[in-house]
């Protein structure tokens, strides 16, 4: 089995009709989807999703941003998922993201910025647990993932 890692399509890629593009995106790249739903994010989810980020000044903004609307939760698999899936996000600001990047492709500012990607194995495993229950996460071969690997 390959890493994990946590992906989060924002309100914003939900309402601007961009769910399947972003998909696209991780599923071409390579990694596999075994997990995925969309849910509304409620306040207390959303403070204990972005805890680390109590008490900055966009921390208020950040919750009611992603409390806004539907979003689509997912778990991507992979060889260094989480690193392969930041790469495939881009950088957190938009207007700094290089373009072929999601955010570099579809945004223009940072409190608009489409996707959430965790930033490490541990982050990986706590957001998947704040969305996921162990039997919402599937195990399959892909059927390509020799050609993706090399073994
Ligand atoms: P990341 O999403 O690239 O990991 P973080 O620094 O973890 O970036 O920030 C989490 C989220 O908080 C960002 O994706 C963005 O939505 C929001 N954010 C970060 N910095 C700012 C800011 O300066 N203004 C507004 N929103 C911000
Ligand atoms: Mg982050």
């Amino acid at each position: 089995m390959g890493s994990r890692t946590f992906v989060l399509i924002k309100p914003d890629g939900v309402q601007r009709g961009l769910v399947g593009a972003i998909i696209r995106r991780f599923e071409e790249r390579g990694l596999k989807l075994v997990g995925i739903q969309m849910r509304h994010v409620s306040e207390e989810l959303a403070e204990s999703y972005y805890a680390e980020h109590r008490g900055k000044d966009f921390f208020l903004p950040l919750v009611a941003y992603v409390t806004s609307g539907p979003v689509v939760a997912m778990v991507w698999e992979g060889p260094q998922a989480v690193e392969v899936a930041r790469g495939t996000i881009g950088a957190t600001d938009p207007a700094d993201a290089t373009p072929g990047t999601i955010r570099g492709d579809y945004g223009v500012d940072i409190s608009r910025n489409l996707v959430h990607g965790a930033d490490s194995e541990a982050s990986a495993r706590r957001e998947i647990g704040l969305f996921f229950r162990d039997e919402e996460i599937l195990s399959y071969t892909r059927i390509d993932e020799f050609w993706l690997r090399g073994s």
